[in-house]
């Protein structure tokens, strides 16, 4: 049985990720950093909590990965912990820099010294491309990081990359644009949008405060872009690629979409707040897979759609529960 090692495993992706490697049969664990609330909802959701073995540990203490590649024996390694929040990293850019951007150089050095034939994959990001230099982005497109946690993710590519070439590692890095799902964080906009709509629709609530609504982002199904993770280490030489959908939305049409759903009309209940502007804004984003597509034979099969219909569902269902309507 192949056995993986995931960080990050009780974050959106970790848990989508754990779902589909045990759906292949592989013995998943998941590097456990201590908390003291319980941080397994994601899991429970998905109903494999107890398939997964954690083993406690943290990506800033490298002596724990390595005891973590012990106790696994895993063979593929996915390196998903992060503060992942932008908006926090200008509030906390030296925990993030430890977390999203020192974390990928442990994770690289235990595998190093441990066993340098376990296969890696780092969750990089198109935040990297920031300001962008190309109006579709790409792997050949310069980077332009806009936030401490861009340019901590950037030090984690480069360095994935760098361990690639300098000790012939299976490192690849995914170069994943926005992904979401019902069990995306509700910090980020998606989920704020999708919860407040529940909350709104099954009057609970009765305002959205949002900041940058003009902002655009490629946005796909957080369950098709873990696929991709997995494709990308099974191919016989490591890479880097951009995993997106090819289309752009802003933020108001996404919120629109999430509105309508449910008949309710955007403009009674949005209100901007200056306070969820960003000391520095990355203002679009739109990825190019075709790498992806012709290498991997990866194609992102939802649409913004039926994601954010997907999420408002979840919501209700969520809001109706937790206040027994
Ligand atoms: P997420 O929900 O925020 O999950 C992050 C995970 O990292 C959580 O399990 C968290 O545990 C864990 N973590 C935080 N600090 C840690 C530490 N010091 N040691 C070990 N684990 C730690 O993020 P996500 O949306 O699933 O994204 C997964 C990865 O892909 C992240 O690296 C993110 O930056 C990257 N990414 C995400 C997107 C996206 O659109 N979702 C796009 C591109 C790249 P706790 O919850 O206990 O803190
Ligand atoms: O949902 P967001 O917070 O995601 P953001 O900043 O694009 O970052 C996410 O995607 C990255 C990939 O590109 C990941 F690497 C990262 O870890 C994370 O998963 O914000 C999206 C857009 C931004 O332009 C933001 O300014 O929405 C705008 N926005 C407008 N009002 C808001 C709000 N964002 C949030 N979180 N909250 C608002 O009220």
């Amino acid at each position: 049985m192949k056995s993986a090692l995931i960080t990050g495993i009780t974050g959106q992706d970790g848990s989508y990720l754990a779902q589909l490697l045990l759906n292949k049969g592989y013995k998943v664990f998941g590097l456990f950093p201590r908390r003291s609330t319980d941080s397994t909802w994601r899991l429970e959701f998905l109903n494999i909590k107890d398939d997964v073995e954690f083993i406690d540990g943290d990506v800033t203490d490298l002596a724990s990965i390595l005891k973590a590649l012990k106790v696994s024996k895993a063979t593929e390694v996915y390196n998903l912990a992060a503060q992942s929040f932008v908006g926090t990293s200008w509030e906390q850019p030296i925990l993030t820099a430890n977390v999203t951007g020192t974390g990928v150089v442990n994770v690289l050095e235990a595998i190093r010294i441990f066993d340098p034939s376990i296969k890696f994959y780092q969750a990089s990001t198109s935040e990297m491309f920031g300001l962008i230099q190309e109006e579709m982005q790409s792997e050949k497109t310069p980077f332009y990081p806009r936030s401490p946690y861009g340019v901590a993710k950037l030090y984690g590519h480069w360095i994935t990359v760098n361990y690639r070439e300098s000790f012939d590692l299976h490192a690849s890095s995914g170069i994943l644009f926005n992904h979401e799902s019902p069990l995306r964080g509700i910090e980020f906009v998606t989920r704020k949008v999708t919860d407040a709509v529940a909350r709104i629709k099954l009057g609970k609530q009765q305002e959205l405060r949002l900041g940058n609504i003009d902002a655009k982002r490629d946005w796909g199904f957080a369950g098709d872009y873990v696929e991709a993770m997995w494709l990308m280490l099974q191919q016989e030489k490591a890479d880097d690629y951009v995993i997106a959908t090819g289309e752009t939305t802003t933020v108001r049409d996404m919120c629109n979409i999430a509105f309508n759903h449910v008949n309710l009309n955007p403009e009674d209940h949005i209100v901007i707040d200056p306070k969820f502007y960003r000391p520095a804004e990355v203002d679009v984003l739109l990825g190019n897979p075709e790498k992806a597509k012709n290498a991997l034979g990866w194609n992102a099969s939802t649409s913004l759609n039926e994601l954010i219909t997907m999420m408002v569902e979840a919501d209700m269902h969520r809001v109706k529960k937790e206040f027994g309507i």
